[in-house]
């Protein structure tokens, strides 16, 4: 994929924030800390587009981001982080519930799981809400450099059972390496192209 431009646009966290709804979106979700911004720069080719940071879970707001003026990326906050206080927590569900069911322009979430973490009750709330609004879904476990090919391999196995998909539904990619970079961007475009009702 050519980037020829990648922009931060804005924060929001009500609807009458939002950008205008006039490009096709992509949503990136995941625990905090998982490695939402490292693959949104790693596709931007970027190196801090998105902050990356070592004290997760403090930004609970969507963030926008305009890509080749063509579409928009947005970040949602990280969830599942304890030392995230409770209130933040709870502003949460309603924020992104509200915005998978009213952005008519939303093509798809991306949802990004730690390959080495198998997936819990967060990650089922939200494949289910995505089922419920019709909204597509692409699958990618991350830091993969962190295991060896072996393991790789037994963990999609595992977190494929645990989420009821098939394997080749899960993208393997490492930030580190830019591993499944191509992949993934394949997997974007596809979504931003359907015609689903
Ligand atoms: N080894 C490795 N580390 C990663 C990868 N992706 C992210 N990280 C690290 O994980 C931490 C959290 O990353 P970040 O992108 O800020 O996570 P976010 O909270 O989900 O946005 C940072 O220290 C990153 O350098 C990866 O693919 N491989
Ligand atoms: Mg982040």
């Amino acid at each position: 994929m050519m980037i020829r431009s990648a922009e931060f646009v804005k924060s929001a966290v009500r609807p009458s924030q939002y950008p205008p709804a006039t490009l096709p979106e992509i949503a990136f979700a995941g625990r905090s800390n998982v490695g939402k911004s490292s693959l949104i720069n790693t596709l931007v080719n970027r190196k801090r587009l998105v902050k990356t940071s070592a004290t997760p879970g403090r930004t609970q707001q969507l963030n926008f981001f305009r890509i080749n003026e063509a579409f928009y990326f947005v970040d949602f906050p990280g969830y599942g982080y304890a030392k995230v206080p409770r209130f933040l927590k709870k502003q949460w569900k309603p924020m992104v519930e509200t915005y998978l069911s009213t952005r008519k322009t939303l093509k798809g979430v991306i949802l990004i799981i730690d390959v080495r973490r198998i997936p819990g009750i967060d990650e089922h709330l939200l494949m289910n809400w995505l089922r419920h609004y019709h909204v597509q879904l692409l699958l990618v476990l991350t830091k993969i450099d962190k295991l060896s090919r072996t393991e790789q391999m037994k963990q999609r196995r595992n977190i494929a059972q645990e989420l009821a998909v098939t394997e080749k539904e899960l993208y393997l990619f490492s930030a580190k390496s830019g591993w499944g970079k191509d992949a993934v961007w394949d997997g974007i475009l596809k979504m931003i192209d359907e015609e689903h009702s």
